[in-house]
């Protein structure tokens, strides 16, 4: 199952590590091809390359739309070594066997990301590349094809220990990986269309994501697990830059993508906010005042679930904060920056991922949602909507004051980012009590009141945070139970869509308990 190398072609756009590779190969005796710009940087380095125009007798045309498309190429990845009629048809046609093909794929990916134009983008589609890369990929029975500049040393390493030959598993491997690539390419290709087009989950596509990074287990040690990236995020865990700490988890990054898309709700014109979460659920979110403010408003929220959270803020971290943070164990902090005296004091603390991103998500910015389900995947529109105080109806006898309705706008926002059923209790722009994925909508109720109540005797209060609370209910209220069980839990205000088929009951109740309430006319689900 051994196959030697002897003759190679090179053609990469992203020319890292080429000249090495280059060199590497000629010493062992192999033969170098290689197209246009890749060809000049070869041969600029001192080493002896064929042009593939020369193989194929037609000079790269086109721009290079047509450069490596040519039976000489193509029949020279193809042909089966072992096949009498295959290997006449190279006799027949002049056709050199190809034993390796090396290929990077014009920056199709990298293009989008920095905001190419249209043209610039259909420009940066590589044709003749992915054409090799699965030619070669298809006759892993005898030829090698490297896609990653990350493989060359294995490549090496490999022909040294083969005597300047590959192995079949080796191949095969490379394969794989090649079909990868070029799935990942088109896939790519189609998402920026449909991007391009309206992104629309119902539309006929292809998922994109390139492995960015193995994780050590999943969501459990005994499952494997690993991070994609597919490139859709301007901000977010998946470009963070990690400045200490070790490495991100699985369930560290979900928790974290959590976080910082919660603090991204809130414009950092309308004050510091800063969210904590645990489980992928926020244990303390505030807004307002400075940033140690915020953060001692949401610590103060649940301190016991807090305990090994993760801290998302949407400023810049400061050293106050910074200062304040430290004091409890965290597991990651995540902000669009931080202040030299901030790292400094994280410094001390080896095992505290800081993570920075200099942009905030966009709140605002569409794209889809995947959820795997037994033999297959659900997709939908990412939930970017947006509720404003001109789309509130008061529906009760009572109407918010302005700061209520402040409260009230607030706590929904949290309650998109709580998983269902979602209830959630504010105070002066600060949960007070979480009540999160439950089977039911009065228990939630029931648990927020209840964690309202434990942390008013960590705090020595007098009375629960829960009392003249502001309430939001990702969903109506099916029966006026849940409602009742806010308002004897304090609140004095709620907000939840509305659209019972009981809406009258739980308006009566409402009206009765002395609440004022308004309907959103929106859901935000989240299971
Ligand atoms: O424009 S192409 O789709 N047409 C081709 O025939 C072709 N052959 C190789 N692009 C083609 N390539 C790509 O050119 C390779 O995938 C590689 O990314 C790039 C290398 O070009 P150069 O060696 O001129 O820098």
């Amino acid at each position: 199952d051994l196959s030697p190398i002897r003759r190679a072609l090179l053609s990469v756009s992203d020319k890292t590590g080429l000249i090495e590779l280059g060199k590497a190969l000629s010493e062992r005796g192999v033969e170098l091809l290689s197209t246009g710009g890749s060809a000049k940087a070869l041969r600029d380095a001192g080493l002896d390359v064929r042009d593939v125009a020369d193989v194929t007798g037609y000079p790269e045309m086109m721009d290079g739309r047509v450069k490596t498309l040519h039976p000489a190429v193509h029949g020279g990845l193809l042909a089966l070594r072992d096949n009498a009629a295959h290997v006449a048809a190279m006799d027949e046609h002049n056709i050199g066997a190809i034993d390796l093909l090396v290929v990077n794929l014009y920056p199709f990916e990298e293009t989008v990301a920095k905001g190419g134009d249209y043209e610039d983008c259909i420009e940066n589609i590589d044709i003749g590349g992915p054409a090799m890369i699965r030619a070669a990929a298809k006759n892993h029975a005898f030829v090698s094809v490297v896609v990653d500049v990350e493989d060359y040393d294995a490549l090496l390493a490999e022909l040294d220990a083969n005597g300047g030959q590959t192995t079949y598993a080796f191949r095969q491997k490379l394969a794989q990986t090649a079909y990868a690539r070029t799935g990942a390419y088109d896939a790519a290709v189609s998402t920026w269309m449909a991007d391009a087009l309206g992104n629309s989950a119902p539309r006929r596509r292809a998922f994109a994501g390139t492995l960015s990074q193995t994780l050590r287990y999943g969501e459990n040690p005994h499952q494997t697990a690993a991070f994609y990236v597919d490139g859709t995020a301007r901000a977010g865990v998946a470009t963070a830059v990690q400045h200490q700490g070790k490495e991100l988890s699985y369930n560290n990054i979900n928790d974290t993508d959590a976080a910082f898309e919660l603090v991204a709700e809130f414009d950092p014109a309308d004050g510091a906010a800063c969210a904590i979460i645990k489980h992928a659920n926020p244990c303390g979110v505030a807004l307002g005042g400075t940033l140690l403010e915020a953060y001692k408003s949401a610590f103060d929220c649940d301190r016991t679930s807090a305990f090994g959270g993760i801290v998302a803020l949407n400023q810049t971290l400061d050293e106050a904060t910074a200062k304040e943070i430290v004091g409890i164990f965290t597991e990651v902090v995540i902000a669009p920056g931080a202040s030299d005296a901030a790292r400094e004091v994280f410094s001390a603390k080896k095992n505290l991922r800081l993570l920075t991103t200099d942009s905030l998500p966009d709140n605002r910015a569409g794209g889809l949602t995947y959820r795997q389900v037994a033999g297959g995947m659900l997709v939908q529109d990412k939930d970017v909507g947006f509720v404003g105080m001109d789309d509130l109806k008061v529906v009760t006898k009572l109407a918010p004051t302005d700061e209520q309705m402040r409260d009230l706008l607030f706590a929904w926002k949290v309650g998109k980012h709580v998983k269902s059923n979602a209830i959630v209790y504010v105070k002066d722009g600060a949960t007070v009590g979480v009540g999160a994925g439950q089977m039911n909508r009065l228990d939630s109720a029931l648990i927020a009141a209840k964690k309202a109540e434990r942390m008013a005797e960590v705090l020595g209060l007098e009375t629960p945070l829960s009392v003249g609370s502001a309430v939001a209910s990702d969903a109506f209220f099916p029966f006026a139970d849940g409602l009742m069980e806010a308002a004897a839990a304090g609140a004095s205000c709620i907000i939840q869509p509305g659209g019972s088929m009981r809406d009258d009951e739980v308006i009566a109740a409402a009206d009765e308990a002395g609440l004022a309430m308004v309907f959103t006319g929106m859901r935000h689900f989240r299971h």
